[in-house]
């Protein structure tokens, strides 16, 4: 029986399990990716594990997220993040060389290899054939150490691409149409690989805004195949010696299949508050444009650029509109400021940004009150922009560019007739923001400022789990609302004692009270518990406050693994009914609670009911044996 690329790509790193859908495998990871806001917990994180020297054929720690430095504080991460790489063999991106992904895409990315990154958007490199997954910092920090990845091995899901796009139909539809069919939930447990005729017509960075933003369908990953796109962007690139072709076996078996006939598609928008909350452009023009922000990982590359620029030419920007681009990284924006796009935006009235997530993750540009921003990023959770009563619509680059222009929701076809941007024959390449580790790391000094805290440590499992209720939440709940992430609290990713007071607030803000005030306890959610980022602040914050479970209907992939990594029993109801019996301060018991874990099958005493809940513990031998030790890093120093 032929293979599929996922499985060809598994197979080659291998170390540990059996190919078999749903059970627990173990695969080498080549290379790792860390950001600032992930990176300073994972980095002293693998400084725990006493590790001199990064294993991987490549590590990059870059510095994206936290760049508005309004203290000192992002600045000191920024210093310990440089320090730390320097010692240990990993290479540094400074701040202003562009976002993670799309850097590492130009710069790094090599097909057929796997990458692990503390962000959960690291599935842009399977725009380029790479096995590209986000993880908590921890699991980035084992994988540095050369410890194997661990994930239950994934449905492969067909998705045939047929036909071409039509003008002004962009991959970014490809993607919104795919999350309107499947939703946010729809890539739990499962890989999209993409083929078909379609695939062809797609260039490397269209390719790579659709694995992005697969990160949004809960899939553990997306790929394309490697073929003669791949290589002529990595020969414009001028890193034609790694590739590789990569194609899936005439006879190769998938568990699901997909078609989307690129020809039919339309301009789609993802309306507040959800990433599937589908509409066409066309349906929208009523709707009034506030801001507009054209940027992010998921589309912030040289062509999506060039489409605005041409887009904005002669143009001036409506005059209720705030028009605000960020380019992805230096390589984009060096190209756009030689050849004049950079001063075709600022003509017509752009404000435009450092290379950097910015925007994205409510580090600035916040929306005014009740405000509608149009952003070509791919989340729009409530509150992410910074402003919670604003309402961002997700939306490709030339739907936002055309409505900058026109002032309301505005199909591009709109515009008339369409133009080409050629791929260019050879991108602009200076890596001279790129700091290499140093030969012999023993004497490298790293520097930590006041702000970096060491990171909270889950305890071994008690006889008897017991406390209260302290918070019941519903569907979807995202990592957002766990642990907030904005202006106001992303310099403080290192401080995870300070970051405990936010914990919940969104849902709930008395949350951190009334962990406090009774010792810990537990949290009851809905389906899709912790979607979203890959940031482990969202258990650690919660382990920080006594939290020793979570009971939910289901619980997303990376969140669910970051729970386990801490100790933090992620308990799913058996039956789903029971989610409504339980009450806010409910009284909770587990009785032998190591004999429970064990076996999979917990039962729950709610002793304020007197009623009994089974909750299931779907998760690994080597997963349960964390529970009990209390964490990865226990059960690290135990063996
Ligand atoms: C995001 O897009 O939500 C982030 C910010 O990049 C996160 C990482 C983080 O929380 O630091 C992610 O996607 O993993
Ligand atoms: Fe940065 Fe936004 Fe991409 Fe997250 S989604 S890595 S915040 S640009």
């Amino acid at each position: 029986m032929g293979l599929n690329i996922t499985q060809k790509i598994i197979k080659n790193h291998l170390v540990k399990g059996e190919m078999v859908a749903g059970q627990e495998i173990a695969i080498k990871i080549d290379q790792t990716l860390t950001q600032d806001s992930t990176g300073t917990m994972a980095y002293l994180q693998f400084e725990a594990l006493g590790i001199d020297k990064v294993k991987t054929k490549r590590s990059v720690a870059y510095i994206d997220h936290n760049v508005l430095q309004s203290g000192p504080e992002n600045a000191d991460d920024h210093l310990y993040i440089q320090t730390v790489a320097k010692k240990h063999g990993i290479y540094f991106s400074k701040p202003g060389n562009g976002i993670c992904h799309q850097v590492n895409l130009e710069r790094f990315g090599v097909p057929g290899d796997t990458l692990l990154g503390s962000d959960s958007h690291t599935p842009t490199g399977g725009g380029i054939g790479m096995l590209a997954m986000g993880a908590g910092g921890l699991d980035v920090a084992v994988a540095m150490g050369g410890g194997e990845y661990y994930i239950s091995m994934p449905k492969v899901v067909k998705v045939n691409l047929t036909g071409k796009l039509r003008d002004w139909v962009s991959a970014k539809d490809v993607i919104l149409e795919l999350l309107k069919r499947l939703t946010v939930k729809g890539g739990v447990g499962k890989v999209f690989e993409y083929c078909g005729d379609g695939i062809k017509t797609l260039s490397v960075p269209q390719r790579a805004t659709i694995t992005n933003m697969g990160a949004e369908l809960g899939a553990t990953t997306s790929l394309f195949p490697s073929d003669d796109v791949t290589l002529e962007f990595l020969k414009a690139q001028g890193r034609e010696k790694d590739f590789i072709e990569l194609k899936a076996d005439e006879d190769a078996v998938y568990d699901e299949e997909v078609t989307i006939d690129l020809s039919e598609l339309e301009p789609l928008v993802a309306c507040p508050h959800s990433p599937d909350n589908i509409a066409s452009a066309a349906s929208l023009k009523d709707i009034k444009v506030d801001q507009v922000c054209i940027g992010s990982c998921t589309n912030s590359s040289y062509a999506d650029m060039m489409r605005v620029a041409k887009i904005l030419e002669g143009k001036t920007v409506n005059e209720k509109v705030s028009l605000i681009i960020a380019p992805g990284s230096k390589q984009v924006l060096n190209m756009l400021a030689k050849n004049g796009a950079l001063a075709t935006m600022i003509d017509a009235g752009a404000r435009i940004l450092e290379s950097a997530c910015g925007f994205c993750i409510g580090m600035g540009q916040s929306p005014a009150t009740d405000a509608v921003s149009l952003r070509t990023s791919n989340r729009n959770f409530e509150g992410r922009s910074g402003t919670t009563s604003a309402n961002v619509y997700l939306v490709s680059p030339e739907i936002a560019a055309a409505s900058a222009l026109k002032g309301y929701i505005a199909d591009p076809r709109e515009l008339g007739e369409a133009f080409d941007i050629e791929m260019p024959k050879e991108f602009l390449i200076n890596d001279n923001l790129i700091v290499p580790p140093a030969v012999e790391g023993k004497d490298v000094e790293v520097v930590r400022g006041p702000n970096i805290k060491p990171f909270p440590k889950a305890k071994a499992l008690e006889a008897t789990v017991e406390g209260k209720v302290l918070t019941k939440v519903g569907d979807n709940i995202t990592t957002d609302h766990i642990m907030p992430s904005n202006a106001k609290l992303l310099p403080y990713r290192s401080n995870v004692p300070y970051l405990s007071e936010y914990c919940l607030t969104p849902c709930d803000k008395d949350f951190p009270s009334k962990a406090k005030e009774y010792n810990g306890g537990f949290i009851v959610g809905g389906s899709n518990y912790g979607q979203g980022s890959s940031r482990e602040h969202a258990a650690l914050a919660p382990l920080y406050l006594g939290v020793k479970a979570v009971l939910a209907k289901s619980f997303a992939r990376i969140h669910m693994a970051n729970l386990i990594n801490n100790g933090i029993m992620p308990l799913i109801f058996k039956n789903v009914e029971d989610y409504d019996k339980i009450g806010e301060l409910d009284e909770l018991l587990i009785e032998n609670a190591a004999v429970q874990v064990e076996s999979g099958v917990i039962v729950v005493k709610n002793k304020s009911k007197n009623e009994e809940y089974e909750m299931l513990l779907n998760i690994a031998d080597r997963q349960k044996e964390m529970i009990k030790l209390g964490g990865l890093l226990n059960l690290i120093s135990a063996k």
